[in-house]
């Protein structure tokens, strides 16, 4: 294989200046979707070349094979799909045949998509195939059944604009601008650092190792697109990657953002990931230990071999077109004061390392992070937007039956953690929700999940803010649950606390009379006795109310805060 790249411009899928304006007007008139913000990410890198030879969002047969073998219906490998999920109310409007604005999320027409097919995709089949088991621990797995629409369309899209980004513009570069960098620069071998984690002296030492074995040239390419729940915020980590550029030689290194919408799925993101990479120009891409993992499935095991990746990439590299540069995991060796990879140590060697949890957890309780980790002007970004976790924000939510005990708990806590100060506190109660945002709505599943995200979005833009959310609904769904931790633990700590009344016992009490008439049929829908209610199974705290009075339980949850390392003793 060649690594002299052909650095020509790579196909766009956007028309000229003229067409634009002309399709735009013509598009004002089509049935037209709302791109989601993993769609938006998709969108933009078909439109740019980043996605070559994508023309658009997938077919029904380059789906199919795409899922099965990695391969379009051409032949051509691709590892991922692609695809434009849609809501079902939306399907049931489309016609393969029609074309479609594709929108932004502030209106804006960017694109226009020919439907050539419309689905309805067999998830479980992809999730096995695509993610390699259908466990809703991996973030895509999750995403696809519980997040993504149930139908797909597929057909080629004409790019009438990209989407605005209105920061750190002057680093982010199409496949074209990098490659015409690459041009003018002279750069002929370039090795890609793709990456989703500030960075820290084991990924600079990494870097360097690689740019020297590949004799190449280094860009930073991190992922600004969309990356696993939970990851430092791509604000940050520019910051950090600013930080640390000096550390760099100028003349040989380049940082460049990429707006991807990542999947973590492990050995085909490593493939996916090389075939973008070529296609921005580059010559060489690092993969190291667990590239693009997911974490632990349910079972509490790796999704994937932490090699994975390297074996796959190692397979199909000549038709990716770029070439790897395997590393295994670097790690400090103290005796020599620098870092190396891990099959390189002698044996005896002391090792110091610092994971990710435990560097998460030492910026949550404000400890030291050694020199020999990482940089102080890291850290220092990494402390601005992490403060210890007794000055962040968080949500309590409780979920239960009606009449479980929920209003009264909360009400004590909130009132507990008034007396404490320091942050603001503001209790979102089941019943008060529904006067003051979603009094439009009933009882339906359709209704509550509304309901419920509202009060999630609600608390997490208060978690945002560094306030406290005490949530109160009933809940009664496991998915909407999850939907509302997700959205809540990007900014902050979740703690789901369930109320575990009996329903013999909220019936005894049937505080507000609604049981009895719930038994009558005169209230439809009703929670535990004609509607469900599914028990969480891995709550933070379950709490008993039968014999117990209210203070004890609010205590209980309390203790729980403080066990967090939420509220501090001062
Ligand atoms: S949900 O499912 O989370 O959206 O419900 P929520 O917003 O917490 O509203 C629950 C309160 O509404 C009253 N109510 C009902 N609850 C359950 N099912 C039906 N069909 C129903 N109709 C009215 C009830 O007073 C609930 O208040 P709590 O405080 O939970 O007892």
């Amino acid at each position: 294989m060649s690594q002299q790249p052909n650095l020509a411009p790579i196909p766009e899928l956007y028309v000229n200046a003229d067409s634009a304006q002309k399709l735009k007007a013509d598009a004002g008139e089509m049935l037209s979707w709302d791109l989601t913000p993993r769609q938006l990410c998709d969108v933009e890198l078909l439109m740019n070349g980043g996605f070559y030879p994508l023309k658009g969002f997938l077919t029904e047969a380059d789906y199919d094979g795409v899922v099965e073998n990695m391969r379009l219906s051409s032949g051509g490998l691709w590892p991922m799909p692609i695809t434009l999920d849609v809501s079902q109310e939306f399907a049931d409007k489309i016609e393969p045949g029609i074309d479609i604005a594709l929108r932004d999320q502030e209106g804006v027409i960017l694109a226009i998509l020919s439907v050539t097919d419309k689905w309805v995709p067999n998830k479980k089949r992809e999730a096995e195939k695509v993610f390699g088991a259908d466990d809703l621990a991996h973030p895509a797995v999750n995403y696809l059944h519980n997040v993504a629409g149930p139908v797909y369309l597929g057909g080629p899209i004409t790019g009438i604009q990209p989407p605005t980004h209105y920061d750190f513009r002057a680093r982010r570069d199409t496949p074209n601008e990098l490659r015409a960098f690459f041009r003018k620069m002279g750069w002929r071998r370039i090795v890609a650092f793709q990456t989703r984690n500030p960075l820290h002296r084991a990924h600079q030492e990494l870097t360097f190792r690689a740019a020297r074995e590949a004799q190449a040239n280094l860009l930073i390419h991190p992922v600004v697109g969309m990356t696993k729940p939970g990851d430092v915020d791509h604000f940050t980590r520019v910051r950090c990657y600013e930080a640390v550029l000096d550390k760099y030689p100028a003349a040989t290194t380049h940082l460049s953002l990429l707006n991807l919408a990542m999947r973590m799925a492990g050995p085909r993101e490593a493939v996916w990931h090389g075939m973008i990479r070529r296609n921005h120009g580059l010559t060489h891409m690092i993969v190291g230990r667990d590239h693009a993992g997911p974490g632990k499935n349910s079972q509490g095991q790796d999704f994937y071999d932490p090699y994975a990746a390297q074996d796959l990439f190692r397979q199909y590299q000549d038709e990716i077109g770029i070439e790897m540069v395997d590393f295994k995991q670097m790690v400090y060796v103290q005796e020599r004061a620098q870092y190396e990879p891990r099959d390189e140590v002698e044996e005896g060697a002391t090792i110091l390392d610092i994971s990710g949890t435990e560097l998460r957890r030492r910026l949550r309780e404000g400890l030291e992070i050694p020199e020999w980790f990482s940089f102080p002007e890291v850290v220092k970004q990494l402390r601005r937007t992490s403060p210890p976790r007794d000055q962040q924000g968080f949500t309590v939510f409780f979920t239960g039956l009606s009449g479980s005990g929920k209003s009264t708990i909360s009400n004590a806590l909130m009132v507990k953690l008034m007396e404490m100060g320091g942050r603001p506190v503001t209790l979102l109660d089941g019943d008060v929700v529904r006067k003051h945002l979603s009094s439009e709505l009933g009882f339906s599943k359709e209704h509550r999940d509304i309901n419920i995200k509202r009060i999630g979005y609600v608390a997490s833009e208060i978690t945002k803010n560094g306030g406290i959310a005490i949530c109160a609904p009933i809940a009664p769904y496991t998915a909407t649950r999850r939907a509302v931790r997700e959205m809540v633990e990007q900014y902050g700590a979740f703690v789901e606390v369930h109320v575990a009344t009996s329903l013999e016992e909220c019936e005894r009490r049937d505080r507000k009379g609604l049981y009895k008439l719930a038994r009558e049929g005169k209230i439809k829908e009703f929670t535990g006795i004609s509607d469900p209610y599914e028990e969480p199974q891995n709550p933070e705290l379950r709490v008993q109310t039968e014999g117990v009075d209210v203070d004890y339980a609010a205590q209980q949850v309390l203790l729980k805060l403080e066990q967090m390392g939420l509220i501090g003793l001062s």
